[in-house]
C-alpha cells in the first residue's frame, strides 16, 4: 500500500464512511488517489466493450472450435467471463500491481485476481489475511464485506474461491437450456506485447485443465482502449510525476560540470524523485555525455562528463502507476557551442512546431512525425554522415517523434488515430550526429484537454538556450558561496 495514497485516502473517505474508517484505522487500501467510482465506471465500460466485441464475432468457431456452437447448430454469441490476475509480489522488491488490474481496481494487494461474471457481478478475490504475514509485511485488507465496500465491490472473496467460482462460472448446468449460452474467457494474452507476462502462461495452463472447451480470448485490446483515453484524475497523477520529474531536471542543472560522473546525475534524479514522493523511476534513467548523447537508449551512465559536451537527460518519475517522460539536453559546462547551440535551436523548433499543428480530429502521432521530417529536411544546417557524407538534418533524427504516456511510458492505444481528449502523449525530436559526437533531444509531454486543445504539461520545465544557460549559471554562483569544493575546483 502507498502510504501517500493511504493518508489520501482516509481523508476521501472520512465524510462517507466514518465507521468503516475507525474500523481500519490508518490502514485503508490505496485507490491511487482516484475516486472509487472511477474504477467501478473502468469495469462497467470493459464488461460492455468485452460484451460488444462477443457479439460483433463474425465466427463463433472462435479460437477452440465448436464450443461455442449454441443447440442446433445456429451460432450464438457466447457470454463472455472476464479475468485478470494482479501480481504476486515478492520478497525482491517493492510491490507493482500489474498496470491493467490497478486499472480496474485500484486495488495493490500482492497475489489478487478479479472476476467480472456475465451476470454483471464484479468479485475481487485477495489473499486470505495472514497474521505471520502482516507481522513482516504491515497490515493487510482481506476478503471480508467491509473492503468491498472499501474498494467498491459487490463481492470480495479469498483467492481460495477463485479457481472454483471460475471454472463454476464457465461449466453452469443452468446455462445449457435451450436458449443456451456457453461461456469464453477474456483475459490479458500470455507474454503479449502489452501486459502479458509469464505468470498468464501458467495460468492458462490451469485454465485449459478446468475448463478445457471454453474459448479464451485476449482481452488487453479492450483494456487498453480504455486506458488510452486518461480520466481526471489520471492525468492529475501524471501531472504530479512530471513535477517531480521537473524537479530532478533542475537538480541536474546544479549539478552539472565537467568532470563528474553520468551517474552522479543519476543518483541526483534518483534522489529528486524518491525526496518528491515517487515510488520509483518509471524506466531507467539516461544519462549520456558526448559520443553517448547519440546512443538513444544509452542507461550504462558509466562515463565522465567532458568539458564542452552536450548531456542528454531522459528521465520520468513514476508515481501511482504512472509515469513521466521528459528529456533535456544540456551543455556540460553550462554555454552551448555555436554549434551545439544551432542544432538545439533547431529541435526545439521543431518540437514547438510540431505541437503547433494540432488540430483536434485530425492531428495523428505520425503526422506529427512526418512534418517534423519534413521541418529537419527543409532546414538549412548540414552534418556529415560516418562516411563522411554530407546529409540533411532529417537524416540524423533517428527515432519516431513519441508515443502515448501513461502507467506504462510506453502506453497503449493506436497511436495511429487522431489524438482525442484525455490521452497524454509525448513530443520527443533528437538529432544524433554521431561523427560530432552530438546528440541532442528534447521531450515534453502534452494532453489532449475537454475543450479540444492541445496543453504541454511539462511547460514549466526550462528548455529555451537563455534559459538553460541562467539556470545552470545561477547555480554555479550559488554553489559558490559558502562551499569550500566549490570555490576550489
Ligand atoms: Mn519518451
Amino acid at each position: 500500500m502507498h502510504l501517500i495514497s493511504r493518508h489520501r485516502f482516509v481523508l476521501g473517505l472520512s465524510l462517507g464512511l466514518v465507521v468503516l474508517n475507525s474500523t481500519f484505522g490508518a490502514e485503508l487500501p490505496s485507490l491511487m488517489e482516484q475516486p472509487r467510482a472511477d474504477f467501478a465506471t473502468r469495469r462497467r465500460e470493459l464488461a460492455k466493450l468485452v460484451k460488444d466485441a462477443e457479439a460483433k464475432r463474425p465466427n463463433l468457431g472462435g479460437m477452440r472450435g465448436a464450443a461455442t456452437k449454441a443447440e442446433g447448430g445456429e451460432p450464438r454469441a457466447s457470454e463472455p467471463i472476464v479475468v485478470l490476475i494482479g501480481d504476486a509480489g515478492n520478497e525482491e522488491g517493492k510491490f507493482r500491481q500489474e498496470n491493467n488490474f490497478a486499472y480496474l481496481t485500484g486495488v495493490d494487494v500482492p497475489g489478487s485476481a478479479l472476476i467480472l461474471f456475465p451476470d454483471g457481478t464484479e468479485t475481487l478475490y485477495l489473499p486470505p489475511r495472514d497474521p505471520m504475514s502482516e507481522r513482516w509485511n504491515g497490515k493487510t485488507i482481506g476478503p471480508d464485506t467491509e473492503t468491498a465496500e472499501l474498494v467498491g465491490f459487490s463481492k470480495v472473496e479469498s483467492t481460495e474461491a477463485f479457481l472454483a467460482d471460475l471454472f463454476r462460472a464457465a461449466s453452469d448446468p443452468r446455462k445449457r437450456t435451450r436458449r443456451s449460452k456457453l461461456t469464453s474467457f477474456y483475459m490479458v494474452a500470455p507474454e503479449g506485447r502489452m501486459g502479458g507476462t509469464p505468470k498468464e502462461s501458467d495460468f492458462l495452463k490451469f485454465v485449459k485443465l478446468g475448463a478445457p472447451n471454453t474459448p479464451v480470448r485476449d482481452v488487453s485490446t479492450l483494456i487498453h482502449e480504455l486506458r488510452t483515453i486518461k480520466t481526471e484524475g489520471e492525468v492529475a497523477l501524471l501531472r504530479k510525476a512530471i513535477a517531480m520529474t521537473g524537479d530532478a531536471q533542475t537538480d541536474v542543472m546544479k549539478i552539472i560540470k565537467p568532470g563528474i560522473a553520468e551517474y552522479v546525475l543519476e543518483g541526483t534524479i534518483l534522489g529528486a524523485f524518491m525526496r518528491g514522493g515517487s515510488d520509483r523511476p518509471g524506466f531507467p534513467s539516461i544519462v549520456g555525455s558526448g559520443p553517448n548523447s547519440c546512443i538513444m537508449h544509452y542507461m550504462a551512465n558509466r562515463r565522465m562528463i567532458e568539458d564542452g559536451e552536450l548531456v542528454v537527460v531522459d528521465i520520468g518519475a513514476e508515481y501511482m502507476n504512472y509515469t513521466a517522460d521528459i528529456t533535456r539536453t544540456y551543455p556540460s559546462s553550462g554555454k552551448f557551442s555555436p554549434r551545439q547551440r544551432e542544432i538545439y535551436q533547431l529541435v526545439l523548433d521543431a518540437q514547438s512546431g510540431a505541437a503547433a499543428q494540432f488540430k483536434l480530429g485530425e492531428t495523428s502521432q505520425p503526422i506529427l512525425n512526418r512534418w517534423v521530417h519534413d521541418f529537419f529536411k527543409a532546414s538549412s544546417l548540414r552534418a556529415k554522415d560516418l562516411e563522411g557524407v554530407e546529409q540533411t538534418m532529417d537524416h540524423f533524427f533517428a527515432h519516431g517523434l513519441g508515443h502515448s504516456l501513461g502507467m506504462d511510458v510506453h502506453d497503449v492505444g493506436d497511436s495511429r488515430r487522431p489524438l482525442k481528449p484525455g490521452e497524454v502523449f509525448t513530443i520527443e525530436p533528437g538529432i544524433y550526429i554521431q561523427s560530432e559526437s552530438l546528440g541532442v533531444r528534447i521531450e515534453d509531454d502534452y494532453v489532449v484537454n475537454k475543450d479540444g486543445t492541445l496543453e504541454k504539461i511539462s511547460k514549466g520545465i526550462v528548455s529555451e538556450v537563455d534559459e538553460i544557460e541562467r539556470a545552470i549559471a545561477e547555480s554555479k554562483t550559488s554553489r559558490s558561496i559558502g562551499t569550500k569544493a566549490a570555490s576550489n575546483p
